[in-house]
Order: structure tokens, then C-alpha cells, then sequence
């Protein structure tokens, strides 16, 4: 009786948090992902536009809104993040084919598409000067690579996408191209996508077909794919791998394409927002997501000042993710003391031997005041 009760308590507190994981077979979630009170806002972050597409071309962007976010949830595909807009120059007069060592028609691939799930990607270049918002959930459909091409362990694949823009970018190169080993392929799943949270792919997520790699950033996502060819393996790396290869946690900038690492998105965390509660505690809500295991997910929130952690205080998974392809929420509550210093909030794993590159580097630390 008691414990019905409870969990109708808990339940309802979790619908109002817009949290409830809508899965009867998940156990419910021991806290809740939200509460009330007043928001505290990050510093040092400038006012970005978000969830509007901002720039052209390369520079093309649209931040998402992740502080909107609640789970579990995909992002509406106009308001997924975007990084480089449709090229201007690119032939939809034509029928889209893909060439090189395939000959394959659009209208075969999407003959063949098939529900590929959820997966998340992630910019490399995530930071937050963009309030981290270059990264999103979607649905997905398409054909899993191995599917449209066999490549033999002695070879490398090559997925490249068209890339010709009139207007030259401010920061990018372009030129969209990355190298696979057939067991990055088999590891990952990767897939040639045409269709995002059941409608057809938008024009500037890749129309008509893009490459998704789950688990590995956004830049091995390859949009506009019009080439697939098999290469030796001591090939040389492409300049856009070059490009990202610091962003991706390479050595240098290796100049064969063997000598580059699986693109992996560590297990990684950030806080979405912060509020002061009635009774004066702080209260933070945010995500996890990367990873290589679902159930390796322990974690604890990090209170700095001058880079030193004066607050430590435990993470609860307030709605648990259902595969490492996707995000899940935490929330946390702390007491800090009042401070003419900014306080930085960040998250440490606290399992051994999970690999945290972004979290060991504090890469999604956020800054507050408590005035
Ligand atoms: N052809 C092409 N593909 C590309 C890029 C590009 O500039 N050109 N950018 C890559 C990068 S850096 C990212 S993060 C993802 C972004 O995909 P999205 O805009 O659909 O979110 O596309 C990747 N694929
Ligand atoms: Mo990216």
C-alpha cells in the first residue's frame, strides 16, 4: 500500500518533470529530473541564437537548445544541430548516384532502408562558445555499409561527400571525406542514412544520403555522400581527417590513414541548467551520453573554483539511458557557499577504467556566480 502510494508520488513528480522514461519495463527513476526554482545562468557564454539556422554554407550552423531537452527525446529534425548548410552547388536535377567502387542508385538505397534506431552525433568542435549545442538525438533509417560494399580486411573504405560551396568559409576546408577499416564498421554499425525521425532526410543534414557513424563524432558523418572507394591500407589520411584530427584526440596530424584512431565520443557529461531551490540548495540537471557501455555510468559533480574542487556531491541517474547510441539525464544537488569568486561545475566518472579524454580536460565545465 505504502510503496503504491510512493511510486504514484514519484510517478507524478517525474511526469511533472517532463521526465518519465514512458517505458513500463524500466524501473522508475529514483529521483526526478527537474524541480522549481530560480534559474542561476551560465557565464562566459555568449548569447547564441539557438535552435535557428544561423550563417551559410561551410559556416552554416544551428545550435540546439539542449537546455529544452527532456527525456527520453529525440530533437525534431528542425532543430537537430546543423554544421555546414546544403552547398549551394550542389545537381538535384540529376538522379543521385554513388560512384567509385559502387554503382549505386538513390532510389535502390532507399528501396533497401530500414529502421537503424537512435543515435546521437556530436560536433567535434562542440565547445562553449555554442553553449554545446552541436549535438543531437535523431531516428534513423537506412543500410548498413558493409550492405552496399565488401571491404576486405587487407583495405580501407573511403566515404566522401560533395562539398562544393561558392562562398570559401571563414574556418572550414572543404572537402568531406573519411577512411574506415571494415572492423570500424562492424564495431560501429555504421549505416548510409536517408531517412531522420521517420521523414526524409533535410536538405542540410545530408539529402538524400549522409553516412552515421554511431559512437564517433559528427565530422566521420560524411553528408552528401557521392563516393565510396576502396584503398589500399597504407593510404594517406584525407585533409579533412587532418582537419579534425586534434578534435578527434589523434596524435598530430597523422599523415597515413591507419595511423588514425577510432573517432570515439567518450563517456561525457554536462550540466543544462542550475537553480537556486526554496530552501537554497543548488540543484543541476544535465546529461551523459558517449561511452562504449551502458551500465558503466557512475558519476560525480564537481564544484571549482580557481581549479580547485571545493564541492563534491553524488549524480543521480534521474532517467537511465537505453543504449549507449543515445543520452540519458542526471540531477544533483549541492550546497555551495555564496562567493565573490565564479564557481565552475563539471563531472569526474567515478568507475575505473572507463575512458573520459573530456572529462579528465574539464572540456564541458560551466561557470556560475553565487553573488
Ligand atoms: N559533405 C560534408 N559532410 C559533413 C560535413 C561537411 O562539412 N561536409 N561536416 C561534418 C561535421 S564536422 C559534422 S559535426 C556533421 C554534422 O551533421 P549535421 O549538420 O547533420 O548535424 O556532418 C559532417 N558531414
Ligand atoms: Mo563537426
Amino acid at each position: 500500500m505504502i510503496k503504491a502510494s510512493r511510486r504514484s508520488f514519484l510517478q507524478s513528480l517525474v511526469a511533472l518533470a517532463a521526465c518519465d522514461t514512458g517505458d513500463a519495463s524500466t524501473p522508475a527513476p529514483s529521483t526526478v529530473c527537474g524541480g522549481q526554482g530560480a534559474r542561476i545562468p551560465f557565464l562566459d557564454e555568449p548569447e547564441q541564437v539557438k535552435d535557428t539556422l544561423v550563417g551559410e554554407g561551410l559556416d552554416g550552423r544551428l545550435y540546439t537548445n539542449l537546455a529544452m531537452m527532456t527525456c527520453p527525446s529525440v530533437v525534431p529534425n528542425d532543430r537537430f544541430y546543423v554544421r555546414t548548410r546544403v552547398p549551394d552547388r550542389i545537381d538535384y536535377a540529376s538522379p543521385w548516384r554513388i560512384r567509385g567502387d559502387v554503382d549505386i542508385g538513390i532510389d535502390d538505397l532507399r528501396g533497401r532502408a530500414r529502421s537503424m534506431g537512435v543515435t546521437l552525433l556530436e560536433c567535434s568542435g562542440n565547445a562553449r562558445g555554442g553553449s554545446f549545442g552541436l549535438m543531437s538525438v535523431a531516428t534513423w533509417s537506412g543500410v548498413p555499409l558493409l550492405e552496399v560494399i565488401d571491404v576486405p580486411n587487407e583495405q580501407r573504405v573511403l566515404v566522401a561527400g560533395f562539398d562544393d560551396h561558392s562562398k570559401p568559409s571563414e574556418r572550414s576546408v572543404p572537402g568531406a571525406s573519411w577512411i574506415f577499416t571494415r572492423s570500424d564498421l562492424e564495431q560501429t554499425g555504421a549505416f548510409l542514412a536517408t531517412r531522420m525521425n521517420d521523414a526524409e532526410l533535410p536538405k542540410d543534414h545530408g539529402f538524400p544520403v549522409r553516412l552515421v557513424v554511431p559512437g564517433w563524432y559528427g565530422c566521420t558523418c560524411i553528408k552528401w555522400v557521392d563516393t565510396i572507394r576502396l584503398l589500399p591500407n597504407d593510404e594517406p589520411s584525407t585533409p579533412h581527417m587532418r582537419e579534425f584530427a586534434s578534435r578527434t584526440h589523434q596524435e598530430g596530424e597523422p599523415l597515413l590513414a591507419r595511423d588514425f584512431r577510432a573517432a570515439e565520443i567518450d563517456l561525457a557529461a554536462m550540466p543544462l541548467d542550475l537553480l537556486r531551490l526554496a530552501n537554497d540548495e543548488l540543484l543541476f540537471r544535465g546529461i551523459y551520453w558517449g561511452g562504449a557501455n551502458v551500465t558503466d555510468v557512475r558519476l560525480e559533480l564537481l564544484l571549482l573554483q580557481g581549479g580547485r574542487d571545493v564541492v563534491r556531491a553524488p549524480v543521480t541517474i534521474c532517467c537511465q539511458r537505453t543504449s549507449t547510441r543515445t543520452w540519458g539525464f542526471w540531477s544533483a544537488t549541492a550546497r555551495a557557499d555564496r562567493s565573490a569568486l565564479p564557481y565552475d561545475v563539471a563531472l569526474r566518472s567515478l568507475v575505473a577504467n572507463v575512458r573520459t579524454r573530456r572529462l579528465d580536460s574539464r572540456f564541458y565545465a560551466r561557470s556560475f556566480n553565487l553573488g
